[in-house]
C-alpha cells in the first residue's frame, strides 16, 4: 500500500501541474440493469510510466433492497480492486474494501477523495478519448458493464 501512496502524491502532484488544462468531461454513460444504474462514470488519462489509475461513477440503486458492489475487472487491467480513501491526520490513505453498499431507494458515489475503482498493472496507457471496459459484479443484480470514457488528468485530482 505504500508503494500505492507515492504513486498517488506523484499523480496529485501532476495533476496540479496541469491545472491549466481544461477538462474534457467525456460521455456520460448510464447502463441499466434492473435496479442498478451507473452514471457519469469515468476515469483519467495517465502519466507515462503510472501503472495504477482510480475509476469513478454513481451507482443509484432504484430498488427496495440494499445491493453490494463486490468486484470489478477490466481488460485493460492486470486487476481491479474496491478502494476507500480516507484522511488520516492530514495524510490521504487508500485502502481496499471487501465490498461497497448501495443503498436501497439511494446512490452511493465512487469519487477522488472516497470510494472508487482501483485499476494496477495497467496493460497500457489510458489516453484521453479512449473507453475502458468494466465489468462490475453485484451481489444482487448480477454482472454488468459499463465503459468508462478517458478523461484528461485535471484540476480536481487529489488522487
Ligand atoms: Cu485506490
Amino acid at each position: 500500500m505504500k508503494q500505492f501512496l507515492v504513486k498517488v502524491i506523484a499523480s496529485g502532484v501532476l495533476g496540479f501541474a496541469v491545472l491549466g488544462i481544461s477538462m474534457a468531461q467525456g460521455v456520460t454513460k448510464t447502463v441499466k440493469t434492473d435496479a442498478i444504474k451507473i452514471e457519469g462514470a469515468y476515469t483519467r488519462a495517465t502519466a507515462p510510466g503510472q501503472q495504477v489509475a482510480g475509476g469513478f461513477m454513481k451507482i443509484d440503486n432504484k430498488g427496495n433492497t440494499t445491493d453490494q458492489l463486490l468486484s470489478a475487472s477490466s481488460p485493460a487491467a492486470g486487476e481491479v480492486q474496491l478502494h476507500e480513501m480516507t484522511m488520516d491526520g492530514n495524510v490521504m490513505k487508500m485502502r481496499q474494501v471487501k465490498d461497497i453498499a448501495v443503498p436501497a431507494g439511494g446512490s452511493v458515489e465512487l469519487k477522488p477523495g472516497g470510494y472508487h475503482l482501483m485499476f494496477l498493472n495497467l496493460k497500457g496507457p489510458f489516453a484521453a478519448g479512449q473507453t475502458v471496459p468494466v465489468k462490475l459484479k453485484f451481489a444482487k443484480a448480477g454482472e454488468l458493464e459499463v465503459k468508462l470514457p478517458v478523461n484528461e488528468v485535471g484540476a480536481q485530482h487529489s488522487h
